[in-house]
């Protein structure tokens, strides 16, 4: 699995980590590991020499930012190669487009055809499914009912032989703004395969060609992307199975190292079992975080305090309110870090506060009891509460009715957060666009 890779790679990592500093020694010994974990997932040796020349070139003798130490310096480089090492980044188009999908028997085409057709779905796109597949009639069927199940429109003819006459008369009859045509596959590629994708993209004029490729293969799949891309130029390839295969890496970086690109992956049976591919992310995962960089070091000192869990699971209270915004504070722009653990995150407009008001809130809380940490209304519904807190930490009443409203306002976030799935993904939305929708919050 290639969560087995990750859980790896964190292993040798967290040794690195745990000491209380890094030598050549230690980096030699990283290095070892590395070696191993890749080449036990299938990546190709010559890539993961490379891979190590480099990390221990940079890790020793390179650019060491003044900020970082030894270790966060190797964290860092450590990330960056392994980035490197499993290709770019894609993004797909969002437009009106047609989409041929080509691929080996059992590769996982026509699931990954409504995978797709589900994912352009979610983006607002009309998408219909063309089953080109003359093979065998349950390729239809199978199509057909993927289709009914995403809300795609769906065209064939059955009986049909010729795959390029069902893509001509399906391009005649849909009007859908992304239409995705499922090929027939092969044991192995070979003249036939490429003569009958030459007809389907003739037809079709295809604006992307993705090649569907199982991820347990290993390897093989970067000479198996360099076949199909000279003969019909690819625009990506979508690596499927990657939850089921130990092999995943190895698939991905050598595809990487082929004259194609990583696409999307496949992580699953499930039709939402797609992800458009993003290196930096999935390496972050192997690793443990999405945002790496910077990041492996500060989430751990942030989760020293905080018991971020917590935050997560429990009803918010003024002590954990606090915390979160003093974690938020000092992860500055690397920003995300609960909505990362699938807690709601705190608004910049809180975590641009000063140091000074910071100061403040915190000696209200010392001057809060107890059941007020616990249940903030207790205060709110007693103005002898706030006057002893106001006096107590030297405070206005006016600052502490302001500290309760930001407590307040995030407790409301919260309990939307979690009521309304679709919450997080509007406020993700507004916080990066950084233009708070009021009317969403009240
Ligand atoms: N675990 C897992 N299974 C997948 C994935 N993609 C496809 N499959 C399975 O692979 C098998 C073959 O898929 P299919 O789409 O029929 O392949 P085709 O012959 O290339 O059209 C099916 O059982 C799928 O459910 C994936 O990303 N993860
Ligand atoms: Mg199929």
């Amino acid at each position: 699995m290639i969560t087995d890779l990750g859980t790896k790679l964190r292993q040798t990592l967290a040794k690195l980590t745990n000491r209380p500093f890094v030598d050549e020694a230690d980096v030699k010994a990283l290095v070892k590991d590395l070696q191993r974990i890749l080449i036990a997932s299938d990546v190709n040796v010559k890539l993961v020499l490379q891979l190590s020349k480099n990390i221990q070139q940079r890790a020793l003798k390179s650019e060491k930012l003044e900020a970082l130490s030894l270790k966060e310096h190797v964290l860092k480089v450590v990330y960056e190669e392994l980035v490197e090492l499993m290709g770019k980044s894609y993004r797909p188009r969002l437009d009106r487009h047609r989409i041929l999908v080509c691929g080996l028997y059992g590769s996982g085409k026509t699931t990954t055809c409504a995978k797709l057709a589900h994912y352009y779905k979610t983006k607002g796109l009309s998408t219909a499914l063309v089953a080109a597949d003359t093979d065998r009639p349950a390729a239809q069927d199978q199509l057909e009912q993927l289709a009914k199940q995403v809300g795609a429109a769906f065209y064939t003819i059955r009986g049909e032989q010729d795959a390029s006459r069902i893509t001509r008369e399906a391009l005649k009859q849909s009007k859908e703004e992304v239409v995705i045509v499922d090929s027939a596959g092969r044991n192995a590629f070979d003249g036939h395969l490429v003569e009958e994708l030459r007809g389907i993209a003739g037809e079709l004029k295809p604006d992307e060609n993705y090649l569907v490729i199982s991820a347990d293969i290993g390897q093989v799949a970067g000479r198996q992307a360099d076949q199909f891309n000279s003969a019909v130029p690819l625009s990506g390839v979508i690596a499927t199975k990657m939850d089921g295969s130990g092999k995943g890496g190895g698939a991905l970086s050598s595809v990487a190292a082929s004259d194609a690109k990583i696409a999307f992956i496949g992580v699953g049976e499930k039709i939402g079992d797609l992800e458009v591919y993003n290196s930096e992310k999935f390496v972050g995962r192997l690793l443990g975080v999405p945002d790496i960089e910077g990041l492996l070091e500060k989430v751990k000192e942030v989760s020293e305090e905080t018991d971020l869990q917590k935050i997560q699971t429990e009803k918010l209270t003024i002590e954990s309110f606090y915390e979160q915004l003093k974690a938020a504070k000092k992860m500055g722009p690397l920003g995300n870090v609960f909505s990362m653990l699938g807690a709601a995150d705190v608004p910049k407009e809180m975590v641009q506060q000063s140091e000074e008001k910071l100061k403040k809130f915190e000696s209200m809380i010392n001057s809060m009891t107890r059941a007020e940490k616990k249940d903030a209304s207790l205060i709110r519904k007693s103005p002898e509460r706030i006057e002893r807190i106001a006096k107590g930490s030297g405070c206005t009443e006016k600052e502490v009715r302001e500290f309760l409203s930001q407590f307040e306002k995030m407790e409301k976030m919260m309990s939307m957060f979690k009521k309304n799935r679709g919450f997080r993904k509007k406020m993700e939305k507004m916080l990066k666009g950084g233009a708070p929708d009021l009317k969403m919050v009240g």
